[in-house]
């Protein structure tokens, strides 16, 4: 059975919880509280399992992985049915840039350390904090709406029919664009693929709101 580590309002986590559902794969659950007691992510205990302090995590026997994208790969590849990536080479490389525009690029400037960071030396308040995020994600965001837009778009997802890596990554992304306030009336497309998204079960049932360890 896969151990899984994660926070029901981790962007990250919610990734791969999209990937256990759309390969029906069950998963035991630990929450990791981002906040409670300085960040369970920081307690000793986390840190062996990752070293970088950030959730998720997971584990299969003695096997151990970090790193959202690289154990959704690694679920693909235990679990080849249905694929989250094309075939062909050249496709396959597209949908990994657009994972790592979100991954790489969006998220970790809305990451909780960066925005603790930011009150911390910088003495930024809530607004301040929000406003960073509106201008990074919703530059982001821009940049995957063209990225999407240039598929020639009539597919319900972001390439093509079938719900796969890329959407797994936009999903959370439009999530906490939501939640940090960005404007998204000039990514039609993005939020369109988010809405269909969340009519199927794998994704609706991923969402922070349905996760064990909730708050409101
Ligand atoms: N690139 C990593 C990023 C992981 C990450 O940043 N996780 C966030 C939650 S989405 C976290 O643990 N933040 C804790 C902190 O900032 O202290 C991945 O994709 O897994």
């Amino acid at each position: 059975m896969i151990h899984f580590y994660g926070y029901f309002r981790s962007s990250c986590a919610y990734r791969c919880r999209i990937a256990f559902n759309l390969k029906g794969i069950e998963y035991d659950f630990t929450s990791v509280h981002l906040r409670r007691n300085g960040g369970e992510q920081n307690a000793p205990a986390f840190r062996a399992l990752n070293p970088q302090g950030l959730v998720p995590a997971l584990k299969a026997g003695d096997f151990t992985l970090n790193q959202s994208l690289a154990m959704i790969e690694w679920l693909d590849d235990t679990y080849p049915d249905p694929p989250f990536l094309p075939a062909d080479k050249d496709e396959k490389a597209m949908v990994r840039a657009f994972a790592q525009m979100i991954a790489c690029d969006i998220h970790p400037l809305q990451n909780l350390r960066v925005l603790q960071y930011l009150g911390d030396a910088f003495g930024a308040d809530q607004a301040s904090k929000d406003k960073w995020c509106q201008r990074w994600l919703g530059d982001g965001l821009a940049a995957c709406e063209a990225v999407v837009a240039q598929q020639d778009h009539g597919g319900a997802f972001c390439f093509g029919d079938a719900p796969g890596f890329a959407d797994i990554c936009l999903v959370p992304q439009i999530f906490s664009a939501y939640r940090f306030g960005v404007d998204l009336t000039e990514t039609p497309i993005l939020t369109r693929i988010y809405e269909t998204c969340q009519d199927l079960p794998a994704f609706a049932n991923a969402s922070p709101a349905k996760q064990p360890d909730v708050e409101t």
